[in-house]
């Protein structure tokens, strides 16, 4: 069932006081992006916030840019309900970073990994796919030839049951154009389990059920996996300006939206 959701778009030029930067898209839940211009109603079961923003034009605005991409996702639990952020960052130099910020987990440690399908149908999430594992490597650090690129280390959650933590992603990129690119045709998932990770079984670690998930992104248009459903930008209530390219918004609103 699809939930209504409200997704704010804008470009990166909002971000960085209105300099136009082609070929940005952002879509933001409201609460978690300082990115806010225009707001447009859509559906979508998984992917509920997402902003991607590529500032290679926009070396003006010097003060929030260090980074060539960056993704806010929603992480929602078996139940859909919101748990936090993922937010998926790549600096100029190509590092990958993620950062976690929830609330309400269960205490305990998790497998976590990028999945290869950029699907998350609660309450199972089954149809992420597989582990994100473009090079065909054995699953784990700590086997022969792993890890899968989309391999990342148990989640630790404490006692207060909030995760705010960073850690990097080696040998991922999020520039679509990229290799091993998470930005891929397929699209890509975050995956949190129910158990930890062994780093070693085959081929998923041992880690359990699948806890917690994030539409990294969305399956495109020529994947197999693609339904209008799945599309973010595609919605009946959409009013966005997307026409120019299914991945191009272009918005030079500065105002915040009350919706
Ligand atoms: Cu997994």
């Amino acid at each position: 069932m699809s939930l209504k959701k409200l997704v704010s778009l804008a470009s990166a030029s909002l971000l960085l006081g209105g300099f136009v930067s082609y070929g940005s898209i952002a879509l933001a839940q409201e609460a978690s992006s300082e990115a806010i211009s225009e707001s447009v109603e859509m559906t979508d079961s998984a992917v509920e916030s997402e902003s991607v923003v590529d500032s290679e034009s926009t070396d003006e605005s010097a003060t929030d840019e260090e980074y060539a991409f960056e993704v806010v996702v929603d992480v929602i639990n078996n139940e859909e309900e919101v748990m936090g952020t993922a937010t998926f960052r790549e600096d100029q130099a190509g590092l990958v970073t993620l950062e976690l910020e929830l609330e309400g987990v269960e205490p305990g440690e998790y497998g976590m990994h990028i999945h290869e399908v950029g699907l998350a149908t609660a309450p199972t999430f089954e149809d992420a796919g597989a582990h994100f594992n473009p090079t065909d490597v054995e699953h784990g650090t700590e086997s022969e030839t792993g890890p899968h690129a989309g391999d990342l280390p148990n989640l630790v959650v404490g006692e207060d049951g909030t995760v705010n933590e960073t850690i990097e992603i080696p040998d991922v990129t999020l520039d679509p154009e990229g290799e091993n690119t998470l930005n891929g045709t397929d699209g890509t998932t975050l995956i949190i389990h129910t158990q930890a990770d062994d780093y070693v079984s085959q081929p998923t670690g041992d880690a359990g059920d699948r806890m917690l998930a994030a539409v990294i992104f969305a399956p495109l248009e020529d994947s197999e996996f693609y339904t209008e459903e799945s599309d973010p930008e595609s919605s009946d209530s959409a009013e966005a300006s997307t026409e120019e390219t299914t991945e191009s918004v272009v918005e030079e609103s500065s105002e915040e939206s009350a919706e």
